[in-house]
């Protein structure tokens, strides 16, 4: 705990303790007597400490807006224009040679959420003047659309501004190929200027995390494609689960049969989790609100894992169910969110304590750890945001310090440990806290998003009109 808290609890205890001068009289030490507080005096500390809990948050916030700014004028001195800003040699990395603007994209909207009222207006300007998507190349189409799709389409929610929503169609329409398998599951890559694909082994998390933006661009410019192409996709990866109700790690979209049957909820599955809840709630879409509640019946059944060293989701194989391993990684620490999202917020507070534990062990959380001797399996941090998107879900659903608490651990490391004079680093080994030259641009998008989310008025997302896609872009439902 900080130094303040625990100053602003002794005062809080004393207060408790010593009676208001009013109270006091000449029986005051008889022990037959009880000591009376006036109910105004408990309500002044009781204000009292909520005025400086108040206060505390208000700085964290704050705090966290400073940083966002060191990071976001790193970017612009040393990589203004491209993709992403690369923090120890100062120079940029274009992920496919040429620039789709993608840091910009990711973190336009938490500019906007933050009340970087400038960096907003200039963001918006170096996307509108120089985006374009007719580009000779071929793109991921899971990343492109989480972070380009998803952030135009916040941005334009956001702004009103038309334009952003013209880029967001364009590239949507762009991107619909993909669908064209056999199985009607999306191919890995696509070209943006020749609608060519390829790669046709791919995994849960690339073919079933394309409804909330395709289906908001539905939404937004009024043809059901989009809407229809990535719900279809959706539902014919989860008509392939296993008679237990698993999905595994790898299948191939052109003969729709699964290459590896390893099921867990982590990277390459984790977010096909997540758009079957939230497809449910974001478009009231029953077919997902029936997928969700069949699919995390099974993950806890056969995925869950009650060990000695906390509550976890492990590895088993799809259709025998049997334990195939016990790692857990950075990327599975969405579950918690996940969960509390879901309403459980009993598996969702012991699976964010043990998420919780992995950090402190190390000061930063590892890439991947095993859980059943508490061992590091891959040393990096990437600047991660999924344990923080948690704590910000448990926070907003329980109320509970706790996760303002962890909220403010995160913080703190990801300063000490990351932050280079200019901008935010990854970590290539959290023992050694030796740095990596790479600056994701979910740093600017989710991390920080979450982070600040967590201090900032509640009122800043109202999450009974709002969902986030697996980027943290905040999609509101206008329909
Ligand atoms: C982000 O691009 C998204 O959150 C995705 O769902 C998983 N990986 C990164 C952040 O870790």
């Amino acid at each position: 705990m900080h130094k303040s808290c625990y100053l602003a609890a002794l005062v809080f205890a004393l207060a408790l303790l010593i009676p208001p001068i009013g109270a006091r009289d000449t029986d005051m030490f008889s022990l037959e007597k009880p000591v009376s507080f006036s109910a105004s005096f408990l309500t002044a500390m009781f204000a009292n400490s909520t005025a400086v809990k108040a206060k505390k948050q208000t700085e964290m916030a704050n705090r966290v807006r400073q940083e966002f700014r060191h990071a976001w004028n790193g970017y612009k001195q040393y990589a203004w224009g491209h993709d992403e800003l690369k923090p120890l040699s100062k120079s940029y990395r274009d992920w496919y040679g040429v620039s789709l603007y993608m840091t910009p994209v990711d973190a336009l909207d938490t500019m906007i959420l933050m009340k970087l009222d400038d960096e907003a207006a200039e963001t918006k300007e170096l996307i509108l003047k120089n985006l374009s998507f007719g580009h000779d190349i071929y793109v991921k189409n899971f990343e492109i659309t989480i972070r380009m799709l998803g952030g135009l389409l916040s941005s334009y929610q956001l702004t009103g501004d038309k334009r952003l929503l013209a880029l967001a169609e364009d590239l949507g329409s762009r991107l619909l190929p993909v669908f064209d398998s056999p199985t009607g599951m999306p191919y890995v890559n696509v070209n943006l200027k020749t609608g060519a694909v390829s790669g046709e082994e791919t995994n849960p998390a690339e073919i079933g995390t394309l409804l909330i933006e395709f289906g908001t661009l539905s939404k937004l410019v009024g043809k059901p494609v989009y809407y229809d192409k990535a719900k279809r996709a959706l539902v014919e990866l989860y008509k392939r689960r296993s008679l237990l109700g698993l999905v595994g790690s790898a299948i191939n979209v052109r003969t729709g049969q699964w290459t590896d049957e390893t099921s867990h909820i982590g990277g390459g599955i984790d977010s096909y989790y997540e758009y079957l809840l939230k497809g449910w709630l974001l478009f009231d879409d029953k077919d997902c609100e029936r997928m969700w509640k069949s699919s995390i019946q099974a993950a806890n059944q056969y995925l869950a894992a009650d060990a000695r060293t906390g509550f976890w989701y492990g590895k088993a194989n799809m259709n025998t169910g049997k334990r195939a391993g016990t790692y857990f990684g950075a990327l599975d620490a969405f579950f918690p969110g996940e969960l509390a999202l879901s309403g459980d917020l009993d598996r969702a507070r012991r699976l964010e304590e043990s998420c919780f534990k992995t950090w402190t062990k190390w000061g930063v959380e590892p890439e991947v750890l095993n859980y059943s001797n508490m061992t590091i399996v891959e040393k990096g941090y990437a600047l991660r945001p999924e344990i923080i998107e948690s704590a910000y879900y448990l926070r907003h659903f329980t109320n509970d310090p706790r996760y303002l608490e962890m909220a403010s651990t995160f913080f703190n490391s990801i300063e000490n440990y990351c932050r280079t004079d200019v901008a935010y680093a990854a970590l290539a080994d959290v023992e050694k806290k030796a740095k990596a030259d790479r600056m994701e641009s979910f740093f600017l998008a989710e991390t920080l998003k979450y982070l600040y989310l967590l201090f900032a008025p509640p009122g800043t997302v109202d999450l009974t009109k709002v969902v986030f896609n697996t980027e943290a872009h905040p999609i509101k439902k206008t329909w």
